[in-house]
């Protein structure tokens, strides 16, 4: 195997940096559970380095003007897309995704990101506005200084790509703190911007745990905070902020549900229902876990799916025949397994998979749960694994209720060809994020994020812009200025 060490830990002003006082951070290779590379968490000598070149270099990169910022981020996106191979083999290695998938949604999504925010940088700009007898104001938009991106594990690249290509493109710098299950993307990303012309400072990358996450948040210098991870996360880290008054994004998690009716196309619906629980082996946020069908299909549906899944090739993640692969970790295979007995001792019928592979490293076969009511553990909480629940309904007004009911609110899907139907869905849906005949498409001109419980802002497209940029009013007189006495 490829010898994938990083030359360090970190990667600070420009540079890799190390410091082996911190604790360690096995990588591990979900496939085999072998450890392929060992780093370590930041001391707080590592992290006041950071926070100290992230500072000093913002106001340059500020007073650069949109075009040039945006140059560099469209560099990097260039760079990014001739390395799509290479950076895809190790989003493999970090994360265990199938090569499959990280050829076509990783690197190339973060390039898509940076060209984006790129093109969008130079047309950055405040508004005029006039008042009486002259006067005027005129708005000017601002970065808002030091961003600090927390990362989850499951799209390393992309989360990295998608906090930074609009942060550097408003002209903030970027401290990136990525997942402790998958540290490797990140710095390749850093190496790349550096490449792509990023002055030193601009996006740094600090590893380590929650602590050291926490750490860098508390740290004055730190103006916003963007998270991608769970709810209970979520909770703490904007706890956090608001102690201080930081801005804040939050992409947290779901438990989002997917609706069939009797009158859509089965092929398709059936589909969406796969990649909506089972691409990446169903760690993706905004997957549609709760699939309602609609009684008249239910029968047929099931059948189909049951079918399909047998076509799934679960084995090796960099043989690109693969379509499934491992868990990320024993802990996250530990929590998909806890909840597969409880879907089992509740009374919902396991139609397919469930079971654990016995091979080194990860492994589950993706899982068919029917017969689940919305009171059952699967139905309510996120499992964040290949762990599909179907539902039966009848009535629409009763889909939408039921579909509303959670305390999350990231995504919702509706397939039915009564287009009068699906658009009448998905302003009922409460959900920040929704599909009609389609499902989890995140291209990045489009906004992403939670409602409710699932998240704070939104990400990509011009939305992104106002979460990473405050506005200053500048009041102009052309008249005297009047006082009482
Ligand atoms: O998340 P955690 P994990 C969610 C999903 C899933 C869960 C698992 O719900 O079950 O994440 O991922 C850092 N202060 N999503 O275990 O524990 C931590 O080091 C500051 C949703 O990684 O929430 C890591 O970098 N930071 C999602 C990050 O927070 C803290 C996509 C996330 O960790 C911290 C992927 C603290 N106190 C996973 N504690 C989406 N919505 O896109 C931990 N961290």
């Amino acid at each position: 195997m490829q010898d994938l060490q990083p030359k360090a830990s970190h990667y600070i002003d420009g540079a890799y940096h190390e410091d082996t006082g911190g604790n360690p951070i096995p990588v591990i290779y979900p496939a085999t559970g072998a450890e392929i590379a060992r780093l370590h968490a930041a001391t707080d000598a590592v992290i006041d380095r950071a926070l100290a070149a992230a500072s000093a270099a913002q106001p340059a990169w500020a007073a650069l003007t949109g075009t040039m910022r945006g140059r560099i981020l469209r560099r990097a996106a260039d760079i990014l897309r001739d390395r799509n191979h290479e950076m895809s083999v190790l989003e493999t290695h970090d994360t265990g995704k199938p090569l499959s998938e990280t050829l076509v949604a990783d690197a190339t999504s973060a390039a898509d990101a940076l060209e984006y925010f790129g093109g969008l940088a130079g047309s950055l700009t405040g508004e005029h506005i006039p008042l009486a007898d002259g006067d005027f104001v005129y708005t000017r938009r601002e970065a808002l200084g030091v961003v600090l991106g927390i990362g989850a594990w499951n799209y390393p690249t992309q989360i990295a790509a998608w906090k930074a290509a609009p942060a550097l493109a408003c002209g903030n710098t970027m401290v990136m703190k990525p997942s402790e299950t998958t540290p490797l993307c990140t710095l390749k990303l850093a190496e790349i911007l550096t490449e792509a012309g990023a002055p030193p400072g601009v996006f740094n990358v600090v590893q380590g745990y929650g602590a050291q996450a926490a750490k860098l948040l508390d740290d004055p210098r730190v103006a916003k905070v963007s998270l991608t991870g769970s709810v209970p996360t979520g909770r703490k880290v904007y706890a956090a902020a608001a102690a201080q008054l930081k801005h804040a994004t939050m992409e947290l998690g779901g438990k989002s549900p997917l609706v069939i009716f009797d009158d859509a196309d089965l092929d398709n619906a059936v589909s969406a229902a796969i990649n909506a629980n089972f691409y990446s082996t169903g760690q993706i946020c905004s997957n549609g876990t709760r699939v309602f069908v609609q009684k008249g299909l239910r029968k047929k549906f099931l059948k189909s799916l049951a079918r399909r899944m047998k076509d799934a090739v679960i084995g090796d993640p960099l043989d690109e025949a693969t379509t499934i692969g491992p868990m990320v970790s024993q802990r996250q295979l530990d929590i998909v397994l806890d909840y597969i007995e409880q879907g089992k001792v509740e009374g919902a019928t396991l139609v397919a998979g469930g079971a654990r592979l016995d091979r080194p490293g990860f492994w589950i076969a993706p899982a068919l749960f029917a017969d689940v009511t919305d009171d059952m553990a699967i139905a309510r909480e996120e499992i964040f694994g290949p762990v599909m629940s179907v539902l039966e309904f009848t009535t629409e007004e009763e889909a939408i209720r039921r579909a509303n009911a959670t305390e999350f609110g990231l995504a919702a899907g509706v397939f039915t060809s009564d287009l009068v139907r699906g658009h009448r869905i998905a302003a009922a849906f409460q959900a920040g994020t929704t599909y009609i005949n389609a499902y989890n498409l995140t291209p990045v001109e489009a906004p992403f994020g939670g409602s409710k419980a699932s998240g704070v802002g939104r990400e990509n497209s011009r939305a992104a812009i106002a979460h990473y940029s405050q506005v200053k009013s500048v009041y102009v007189s052309l008249n005297k200025t009047e006082a009482p006495f």
